[in-house]
């Protein structure tokens, strides 16, 4: 039995199938026919975003804290052009994102028609798959390819063109044709793993002296911690995890080692250098992990478990390559794996340790913040960062022990990314305390938001780390420029106020002795909060690997004052 519908009708209808409870989005010409639908499907929540660029994020947001799809609709031209940077670091990161654009009136195609863009054109080489609708018949189908491209294998954004005509064109509904957006566990592959590669990968792990376990985004998106746990506690081997594996592994567990790469910690990227196996699991081996590709653990055998095939051998040579969902291809290796320990190279690696910059831990520090927000919320809240230097030292000193509690821009370092995709961060993850955590740069970028969380009662905590500056990027000027300051002063709202304007509770904290009792105070409110933190203008992320460097060139506290002129 089919059903004669609109095109907009369709749309929804196809959505609620494929298990879509919120979408982000704002309205326009080419895309009210489907808001006009909209409205006849109220389990379809719609968040009015203030900026397009707010609803790929959210969307983002709510794929990484949930496992399922994430959705975000613009009208056409400049709507579906505002969407570009959420869909690329959607990509960047691969996260599941389904994005539906108006179109103008098939008719009027090609003709530089009012808010006529090629969006298709424009996000091709950043979406997964990108699709024009160009007839109502194809809309079922269209939305079922769109949730499968966007969920199986490797995650990534997909983007539905519709125009107006065929939205408003009426076709026939057949429906129940389609799964659920479950989530991405339920559509993992099986592993493709060639014969004797498991065994030879379990013979590397048995006799390597100096391993090391490299976690990256694979292990969260498979959902893989406890055979991560099993893998790590059987032999003993010292876990790493990159930017995006953060929270893949408990911190606090004693063979947790750090983050690596350009900011890790200067034990992390010696024990790379000296290792003679690295066990890397669902990660790319970018170059802020690897520092210079030429010197990076030359004395290495790699062995890499990845989703997507092509990342195999893309950066570094591998011995063996184990392709498929890291949590099946742990599952199939794990009955290999023999009990071993790794005592003596541990206790070598404890020799690397570098005593933490002191300079940090006076006065209103980042980790002292940090402390006080995870104190605050028993360790129980999702971090949302931005990008710059307070990313690193959200990164590196917040003791993260949930599965999945950091979500970054890791790929495209999106500058704006945190309160928006906090905002799909606490829909997904209703009645659990969320903190979008931000510089002053990159909050001004996106915090026409408030509105937004203050009209759908979004309750996310925002953190200003406010520095006067684009922090990282004054960093850069301050090693490599000659402390040449050109463009990263930065002059900021008063923060407070600004939260007043929106109606929602601010606060300043300028010095230590406020901030626990602020940070309480901002965990206890119901609704959103913003918080301004007044640290040192001028503190830096420390040890860093200056680019084109290898891991073994770090940059440490003490030497900089040799690179820096007075
Ligand atoms: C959209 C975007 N524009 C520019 C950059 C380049 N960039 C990287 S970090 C940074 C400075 C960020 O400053 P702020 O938000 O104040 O954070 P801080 O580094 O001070 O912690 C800039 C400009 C970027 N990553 N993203």
């Amino acid at each position: 039995m089919t059903e004669s519908l609109t095109g907009s009708q369709i749309l929804c209808r196809a959505l609620l199938e494929e298990g879509v409870d919120v979408l982000f989005g704002y309205p326009g010409g080419a895309i009210m026919p489907f808001y006009h639908a909209l409205p006849e499907f109220p389990a379809l929540r719609h968040v009015l975003v203030r900026h397009e660029q707010a609803a790929a994020h959210a969307a983002d947001g709510y794929a990484r804290a949930s496992g399922r799809a994430g959705v975000c609709v613009a009208t056409s031209g400049p709507g579906a052009t505002n969407l570009v940077t959420g869909l690329a670091t959607a990509n960047m990161d691969s996260t599941p994102v389904v994005a539906i654009t108006g179109q103008v009136a098939r008719a009027m195609m090609g003709r530089d028609a009012f808010q006529e863009t090629d969006i298709i054109g424009i996000t091709q080489p950043i979406t997964k798959h990108s699709r024009l609708v160009e007839d109502v018949e194809e809309i079922e189908d269209a939305v079922r390819e769109a949730f499968h491209v966007a969920r199986e294998g490797r995650p990534g954004p997909v983007l539905l063109d519709i125009p107006k005509d065929v939205q408003n064109q009426r076709g026939s509904w057949a429906g129940g044709q389609r799964g659920s957006n479950g989530t991405l566990r339920d559509t993992a592959p099986p592993p493709r793993c060639p014969a004797g590669s498991l065994e030879e990968a379990a013979a590397l792990i048995a006799t390597a002296e100096r391993p090391l376990i490299m976690a990256g985004h694979g292990v969260v998106l498979a959902g893989a911690y406890a055979e991560l746990l099993v893998l790590a506690e059987r032999t003993g081997i010292p876990v790493i995890t990159t930017l995006l594996g953060i929270s893949g592994f408990p911190e606090s567990h004693p063979l947790h080692l750090g983050m690596p790469g350009m900011h890790g910690e200067v034990h992390v990227n010696r024990a790379i250098q000296q290792s003679d196996l690295i066990i890397g699991l669902g990660l790319r081996f970018d170059d802020r992990v690897t520092g210079n590709l030429a010197g990076f653990a030359r004395g290495a055998k790699v062995i890499h478990i990845e989703l997507d095939p092509s990342e195999i051998g893309k950066n570094v040579p591998v011995a063996v390559g184990l392709v498929g969902d890291v949590r099946n291809v742990l599952c199939s290796l794990l009955p290999l794996i023999a009990a071993r320990n790794c005592d003596g190279w541990r206790r070598e690696i404890a020799g690397f340790v570098r005593p933490r910059d002191e300079s940090f831990r006076a006065g209103l520090s980042p980790q002292a913040i940090l402390d006080a927000i995870g104190d605050a919320s028993d360790g129980r809240c999702t971090i949302v960062s931005d990008v710059g230097q307070h990313q690193m030292w959200v990164a590196k000193l917040f003791r993260y022990q949930r599965p999945n509690s950091h979500i970054t821009s890791g790929g495209l370092g999106t500058m704006g990314f945190a309160v928006p995709a906090a905002m799909g961060v606490a829909l997904a993850r209703p009645g659990e305390p969320v903190w979008a955590i931000s510089g002053d740069g990159g909050f001004q970028m996106n915090m026409q938001e408030i509105a937004t969380m203050v009209q759908e009662g979004i309750p996310v905590k925002m953190a200003v780390f406010n520095n006067g500056y684009l922090g990282m990027v004054r960093q850069w000027q301050q090693f490599f420029h000659g402390k040449r300051y050109s463009a990263t002063p930065i002059w900021s709202p008063n923060y407070v106020k600004l939260a007043e304007a929106y109606g929602i509770a601010g606060h300043r904290v300028e010095s230590i002795d406020q901030l626990e009792r602020t940070v309480a105070d901002a965990a206890a409110e119901p609704g959103p909060v913003l918080v301004e933190f007044m640290i040192e203008q001028e503190a830096n992320v420390f040890p860093m690997i200056p680019p084109g460097g290898s891991l073994s060139e770090p940059i440490e506290a003490e030497a900089v004052t040799a690179l820096i002129p007075a």
